[in-house]
Formats: C-alpha cells, sequence, structure tokens
C-alpha cells in the first residue's frame, strides 16, 4: 500500500478477515405470577429445549431470579426477546425475556 507521492503509506490486509459476530444471552427473569407451567411452554417453544431441560431452566430462573436460555447472535437474540415478550402479553403473564452482550 501507498501511493508513492506524498510520502504516506496505506497498509492493506493480505489475510481475509472474517468477523465472528458478537454474541448475546437471552435470559428470562423471576416474577410472582406467571405459571410455572407457562414459563417451562415458553422455553420448550422458543429455544428449542427437552420439558426436562425447560423444567430445569424455569427452576433456575424461579430460584436466582435470573436464567439463560440460549447464546444468539444480535438478530437471532432480538427476535426470541420479541417472541416471548409477545407470547406472555398475549396471555397477559408479566414474565420478561431480556438480552445482554456476552
Ligand atoms: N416464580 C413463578 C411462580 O412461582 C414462576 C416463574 C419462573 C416465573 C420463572 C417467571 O421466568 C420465570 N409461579
Amino acid at each position: 500500500g501507498g501511493d508513492g507521492r506524498s510520502g504516506t503509506a496505506i497498509i492493506t490486509r493480505t489475510k481475509p478477515k472474517t468477523k465472528r459476530p458478537s454474541l448475546y444471552r437471552v435470559l428470562l427473569l423471576n416474577d410472582d405470577y406467571t405459571p410455572m407451567e407457562f414459563v417451562v411452554h415458553v422455553v420448550e417453544k422458543f429455544f428449542n429445549k427437552s420439558q426436562e431441560a425447560a423444567y430445569q431452566i424455569m427452576m433456575h430462573v424461579h430460584h436466582n431470579g435470573v436464567g439463560e436460555c440460549g447464546i444468539f447472535t444480535y438478530e437471532v437474540a432480538e427476535t426470541k426477546v420479541t417472541q416471548v415478550m409477545d407470547f406472555a402479553r398475549k396471555y397477559q403473564h408479566p414474565l420478561q425475556c431480556v438480552m445482554e452482550k456476552k
């Protein structure tokens, strides 16, 4: 790189740059009102977990206040959050789903 005239140089990349996408955790938050079975259903439906895995995640959230449902790229994480929040609102449960950068 460089223009051979101004005395400046431009460094050009030779190795192909593969940028890894940033990852985001999708979390469920505990509350006192959403039925346990509803949370299990949400985790099965939107995070493709078995009933057993979904139950364990739900109980983790119930006891710890927050728990991870999966790790995704930004767009996928955002879609999961929107889908869960829309589904919870449809059934008038206060369930909260959020994403955070890993
Ligand atoms: N704490 C709720 C109850 O006792 C159950 C619950 C679990 C709610 C996980 C939200 O993300 C949650 N019915």
